[in-house]
C-alpha cells in the first residue's frame, strides 16, 4: 500500500511538471551582420538560442551603446555556433540590449524582452503558433 502511494504521488509529480513547463525555445539567426529578429519577447522560463549562420565571425554580447554590462558575453562565434540564455524570474520585466562586438557601429544590435508569464500570454502566443501550422 505505501509503495502505491509512492508511485502516486511520482505521478503527480511528473504530471505538475509536465503542466507547468511550457517553455519555448526562441531562435534568433546572425546573418548579414544582423540579428534575425532584431528584438524578441520571451517569458520567464523561455530561452533564446542563437546561432551564427553567416559568414563572419560575431557575438552575441549583453549592453547598449557597444559598451559590456558584464551580464553575458557568448565570446566569439564562428559559422554554425551558437549561445543560449535562459530567463529566469529575475528577468521578469527586463528588456536587455545586445550587440555583436566586431560589428557594433555597423549597427549590429538586438534587444530581448522579458515578460512575466500568465495564462492570457499563452492562449495568445497559442493562436499566434497556430497560424504557422
Ligand atoms: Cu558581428
Amino acid at each position: 500500500m505505501k509503495r502505491l502511494l509512492g508511485l502516486g504521488l511520482a505521478a503527480i509529480a511528473i504530471l505538475v511538471s509536465v503542466t507547468t513547463s511550457r517553455a519555448t525555445v526562441f531562435e534568433v539567426q546572425i546573418v548579414d551582420y544582423q540579428y534575425i529578429p532584431p528584438s524578441i519577447t520571451i517569458a520567464v522560463g523561455d530561452s533564446i538560442h542563437w546561432t551564427n549562420d553567416g559568414a563572419m565571425p560575431h557575438t552575441v554580447t549583453s549592453g547598449d551603446n557597444c559598451t559590456w554590462d558584464n551580464d553575458f558575453d557568448s565570446g566569439t562565434l564562428l559559422t554554425g555556433q551558437g549561445f543560449g540564455y535562459k530567463a529566469d524570474e529575475e528577468d521578469a520585466g527586463l528588456t536587455k540590449d545586445y550587440f555583436c562586438q566586431f560589428h557594433c557601429s555597423f549597427p549590429m544590435v538586438g534587444s530581448y524582452t522579458v515578460q512575466e508569464q500568465s495564462p492570457t500570454q499563452e492562449t495568445s502566443w497559442g493562436k499566434i503558433k497556430s497560424l504557422y501550422k
